[in-house]
């Protein structure tokens, strides 16, 4: 006789309870699949769409050496986005499909890939600030539920690490040289703190997906949590570069042992969710211009495929 849905669901229980992995062949509530396919989704798309902002000086780097960083780096966020699409159609959905939900507005991708790189210093930004709060907030991911998102993040924390250590190497080449260059560090910055804490979604207290998340082990941390461990993290960092994070409230309490910090615009962060960002737009028509331009790869691709398993057949 097969097992009931209450034993089922009882195995699933004891597998969360004692922190051991759900892997596809298993049973589990529909619930569960939903919430991965939509946090798996939105952050493989949050991979791709994040190629764009650095992508856009790859044609103009300063150097020969930083050009071959930088196509290593974006190269590097195509491999994720594969990483994670692979492991989101072990629950059952194909990446055509997760691409098509993005195309049409029906899945999101990370909030900051919305504003503009304005200088050759937002590289080095992305790479400390960004890079930064999104291994913050992966590391904890490792030990995800769900075992082939916690593999796969894995590995995609290992280069995140590195990204943020080119980022840091390459701003603090900069603040080593003129004061036009330190000017230019400063002032990426100034603009990307405050998006970069929004990386870590609303406050707890508006968060509607976090509570039953942690419950079931998807997420291991609020996203209040990370925001304070990301602070904490980068306050001796900016002071090592020489740069002032751009929040009258920041200071050290001692009393809690952590970084009091200003509140960062919460309207700002659900406008550019909305798709009211500086560059939502022009991002969604390059994702999807691409997406068309690539037809005739995938066409070819699955042509071959097929024609290579008929020669295997015979
Ligand atoms: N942007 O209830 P919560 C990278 C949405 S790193 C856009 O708190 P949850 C590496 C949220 O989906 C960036 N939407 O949601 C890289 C939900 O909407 P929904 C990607 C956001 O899921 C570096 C609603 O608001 N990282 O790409 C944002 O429990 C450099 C309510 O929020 C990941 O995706 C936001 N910032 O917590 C690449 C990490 N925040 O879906 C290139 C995995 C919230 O109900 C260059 N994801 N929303 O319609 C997570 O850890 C979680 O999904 C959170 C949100 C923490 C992002």
């Amino acid at each position: 006789m097969p097992p009931t849905e209450a034993a089922l669901q009882a195995s699933f229980d004891a597998t969360i309870a004692h922190h051991d992995r759900i892997e596809p062949r298993d049973w589990m509530p529909e619930g569960y699949r939903k919430t991965l396919i939509r946090q798996i989704a939105q952050h493989a798309h949050s991979e791709i769409i994040g190629m764009q902002p650095e992508g856009n000086w790859i044609s103009r780097a300063p150097s020969l050496r930083r050009k071959a960083i930088l196509l290593a780096k974006v190269q590097d966020e195509a491999g994720h986005g594969l990483y994670l699409y692979s492991a989101c159609e072990t629950l059952g959905v194909s990446r055509a499909e997760l691409v098509e939900l993005l195309l049409a507005g029906k899945q999101k991708y990370s909030s900051i890939f919305n504003y503009p790189t304005l200088s050759y210093a937002d590289v080095g930004t992305i790479g400390w600030l960004v890079d930064g709060a999104a291994i913050c907030n992966q590391v904890p991911l490792c030990r995800t539920s769900y075992g082939p998102y916690g593999r796969a993040m894995i590995r995609i924390c290992k280069e995140e690490s590195f990204h943020q250590r080119q980022g840091y190497e390459l701003l603090m080449t900069m603040m080593r040289g003129t004061d036009e260059q330190r000017a230019m560090v400063q002032e990426s910055v100034d603009r990307f703190w405050w998006p970069s804490l929004m990386m870590f979604g609303p406050p707890d207290d508006a968060s509607p997906n976090s509570e039953q998340s942690m419950a079931w082990g998807v997420k291991r941390n609020s996203n209040d949590e990370l925001r304070q461990k990301f602070v904490d993290m980068t306050v001796p960092q900016a002071e090592a570069l020489g740069v002032t994070l751009p929040d009258p409230d920041l200071r050290w309490n001692a009393e809690r042992g952590h970084h009091d910090f200003g509140e960062p615009d919460w309207a700002e962060l659900t406008a550019v969710i909305r798709g009211n960002g500086p560059c939502n737009a022009q991002r969604m028509a390059h994702r999807r211009a691409a997406h068309e331009n690539g037809a005739w790869v995938r066409e070819a691709a699955t042509a071959f495929a097929a024609r290579t398993a008929q020669e295997a057949q015979r």
